[in-house]
């Protein structure tokens, strides 16, 4: 299914008043105040956010997975799904390929397919956190950190066959995240474990290209649950350093502890040039997947308001690769995805007009009351329309969630794909 231009002005056209309205309004006022309104409207066109090829389908926890309707059950399904996402948000023009679920069987035509959509490949990910059929070795006590060398071995070649692949499509970043770990005291040499995944992402390092990054992904625990060995953002940063310029540290939002301050670490990562991508999403106890900005909304704003910063100050930083990092239990993939882009919208929107230098000067004067008030001005601001107005300005709906029910996408893919299909991955 293909989301047709005149189906979206057609509806379009019918919010069109109402949203002017409150743009004029929003504009008017955000001018009156110094902010560059066209530039603000231009850096939320720019924000494009990769799809993972695995949060079409529905996600499913070690209970039960309940499924969707509709679900693509191949690539290119995947793709069309990005496509529809992209057309309505305008925001998804990214897909991240976990490999070996979506190994292309045709390169040129899958980028074809891709490209009619608008939508170019980033990141790809490694998987060695399970065991692939015919594998030699098992990963089950770990792949990169494991004490036996074949499973290293095997672990490295995966990564530089991924880096291949990834090669093929144009991408220019690799993405690991390892499950290696302990669930026992005693079970695992910490050291040891530390020294061998250091060594084999040395090895993995040597196998990228000179445009490439190496993202290093951390999570202080799951699968394992006493410890994994690349449990935060100081060993992914120390490993990163270890193998060399091109490797990165990738924070992803439901990867921390409770309470950590995770804009204070995006803003560690990007004073020291470091900070290679990030994962979206949102959660109440770890790593739950959920909707962004659906449970901690001001912690998003406070954590874009960081990246605002380093992308404006740190030079030495590269612009970070975007992805958002979700499981749909219980919502339709697609709206809760069209949720989460519209999230990371707003958050970048409303950290775009904080106050920088009135901030600055606050904090110099020790004026806590106002840094509060500054941060928070910028936070209460309905910026909406700004959303809608940057959506339609590249040809995208006013309310993607509304035109996406209108047009009824979900009962179009299910005519199209039936009932049962099942989306590989997790
Ligand atoms: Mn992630």
């Amino acid at each position: 299914m293909r989301i047709t231009k005149s189906q979206l002005d057609d509806i379009n056209k019918k919010s069109e008043a109402h949203h002017r309205e409150h743009f004029d309004f929003l504009a008017d006022r955000l001018a009156k105040n110094g902010h560059d309104v066209e530039g603000i409207l231009k850096k939320l066109s720019d924000f494009q956010v990769a799809i993972p090829s695995w949060a079409l389908g529905a996600g499913g926890t070690r209970f039960g997975r309940f499924g969707f309707q509709g679900e693509p059950s191949n690539l290119e399904q995947k793709i069309d799904d990005i496509g529809i996402l992209h057309t309505l948000t305008q925001t998804a023009g990214a897909i991240s390929l976990h490999i070996p679920w979506d190994v292309p069987t045709d390169y040129k035509a899958i980028k074809e397919l891709a490209n009619s959509h608008d939508v170019i490949f980033d990141a790809v990910n490694s998987n060695t956190f399970q065991d692939q059929k015919d594998a030699k070795e098992s990963y089950k006590f770990g792949s990169l950190s494991n004490t036996k060398k074949a499973v290293r071995e095997q672990a490295v070649e995966h990564n530089v066959e991924v880096i291949k692949i990834g090669d093929k499509l144009g991408l220019k970043s690799l993405t690991v995240w390892l499950a290696d770990g302990s669930n026992f005291p005693g079970q695992s040499n910490f050291q040891t474990a530390l020294q061998n995944t250091e060594d084999s992402l040395k090895v993995i390092y040597k196998a990228l290209p000179d445009d490439w990054k190496l993202l290093i992904e951390y999570k202080p625990y799951e699968p394992n649950f006493y410890s994994t060995v690349i449990q935060d953002w100081g060993t992914s940063f120390m490993l990163a350093n270890a193998c060399g310029d091109k490797a990165y540290t990738l924070v992803d939002l439901g990867h921390h502890l409770p309470n950590t301050n995770i804009e204070q670490i995006v803003s560690t990562l990007m004073l020291k040039g470091k900070l290679g991508g990030f994962h979206f999403n949102d959660s109440k106890y770890g790593d739950d997947d959920l909707t962004v900005g659906s449970v901690k909304p001001y912690a998003l704003f406070l954590i874009f308001n960081a990246l605002v910063f380093g992308m404006e100050n740190n030079q030495q930083n590269p612009y970070p690769a975007w992805m958002i990092d979700a499981s749909h239990n219980i919502k339709d993939p697609l709206e809760d995805l069209i949720q989460s882009l519209e999230a990371i919208q707003e958050a970048y929107a409303k950290a775009l007009l904080v106050d920088q230098k009135s901030l600055t000067e606050a904090q110099q004067n020790h004026d806590v009351v106002k840094c509060q008030e500054l941060l928070q001005d910028a936070y209460r601001t309905d910026v909406r329309p700004l959303l809608e107005k940057a959506r339609l300005n590249r040809g995208g709906a006013i309310s993607p969630i509304k035109t996406y029910r209108s047009l009824k996408v979900r009962k179009n893919l299910i005519n199209e794909r039936g009932t049962y299909s099942v989306a590989t991955g997790l």
